[in-house]
């Protein structure tokens, strides 16, 4: 017979390695871990199984379907703002076709064993477009229905996958004479930029809080390429990680909708520099901002309202700016890089 799985796509990005290490601890499922890339030596004895293949591959996902019996799946593969606007072709492909794949494997799967398949998005506050900074300040913390006018592929293929994942949970196929849900629970996090005392993100627009904050602590310099004034919500990765997994264990009845903001805290890039300065005091950090990745960085929200999360799930960050720092982020790269990155 075959074992009921968790499937995690894109499972050697950051939010893969947290996730698994948490699985790791003792989930309710094995895992299968699926990167484009082989996977994480030191994630490999967690895992059922790791494949290296592309979620644009149909041979694979067959194989995926015929194997496993697929009852969670935390679609995390994806191409970041940044890397998204360099090649906006391959970022829809990736980011928009893989995920009716995945969308279309979970059906297939509800199928096949007669349960509902979870299935966790990371969405992301690139969802949103402000029109110009003094809109933004204006706005303060947005509701998931404000400014839904991305600038960025990247945002751009979030929220209609947000939208896609909507439909196959709540309007799959409504024209059919014999109508059957689709047996897709979809629900997704837009997450603020997230930092990870362990890994670094590749290919993002937020990237310079957590790059900030690695340079500083191998003693590299580091050119920060938004201006000191640049503001966006953060947060820690463990507070991400959990939120994944407690909107996974809601009840569907508690959800009023199917994609949550998320808060952490909010900081300027002058604020970010220092709280780093404050745990690296020798740290060189000057300001050379890029104007084209800044100006995305402006269309996105200073905070979100995140009361919906809060309300229907229980939502509550552990992590202000300053436990995220000394109580998680400080102590952990410091041993992490006198291990030498390991
Ligand atoms: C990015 O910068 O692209 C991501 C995000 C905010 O979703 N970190």
């Amino acid at each position: 017979m075959r074992k009921p799985v968790t499937l995690i796509t894109g499972a050697n990005g950051e939010i893969g390695h947290g996730l698994i290490e948490h699985f790791a601890a003792g989930g309710e499922h094995q895992i299968i871990a699926l990167d484009l890339n082989p996977l994480d030596e030191r994630l490999r004895p967690h895992c059922a199984a790791a494949l290296s293949g592309d979620i644009l591959d149909q041979n694979l996902l067959q194989r995926l379907i015929s194997e496993y019996e697929i009852h969670a799946i935390y679609h995390l593969a994806a191409l970041l703002s940044t890397r998204a606007e360099y090649t906006p072709d391959t970022a829809h492909r990736v980011n928009v076709e893989g995920t009716l794949n995945l969308l279309r494997l979970a059906h297939e799967q509800s199928r096949w064993h007669g349960h509902p398949v979870k299935f966790l998005f990371p969405s992301s506050i690139a969802v949103y477009g402000l029109p110009d900074v003094a809109t933004k300040e204006r706005a303060g913390r947005v509701r998931e229905t404000d400014f839904n006018f991305p600038t960025t592929m990247y945002g751009c293929n979030k929220l209609y996958c947000e939208q896609l994942g909507r439909y196959y949970a709540l309007h799959y196929r409504q024209l059919a004479a014999e109508r059957v849900p689709s047996g897709v629970d979809f629900r997704a996090i837009r997450f603020p930029g997230l930092i990870s005392a362990f890994t670094l993100p590749t290919g993002g627009t937020s990237d310079y809080a957590p790059e900030m904050l690695h340079h500083a602590a191998q003693g590299k310099p580091y050119a920060c390429f938004v201006p000191p004034r640049a503001r966006i919500p953060f947060m820690a990765m463990p507070d991400g990680i959990r939120a994944l997994l407690e909107l996974a264990a809601a009840q569907t009845e508690q959800l009023s909708q199917r994609a949550y903001n998320i808060g952490g805290f909010s900081l300027s890039a002058e604020e970010v520099r220092g709280l780093v300065l404050r745990a690296f005091p020798d740290a060189k950090i000057t300001f050379e901002p890029d104007a084209p990745r800044a100006a995305i960085v402006d269309t996105w929200p200073a905070d979100v309202d995140d009361n919906a999360a809060r309300r229907d799930w229980g939502w509550s960050p552990r992590y202000d700016a300053q436990r995220a720092f000394d109580g998680y982020l400080v102590p952990n790269i410091a041993a992490y890089y006198q291990r030498g990155g390991r």
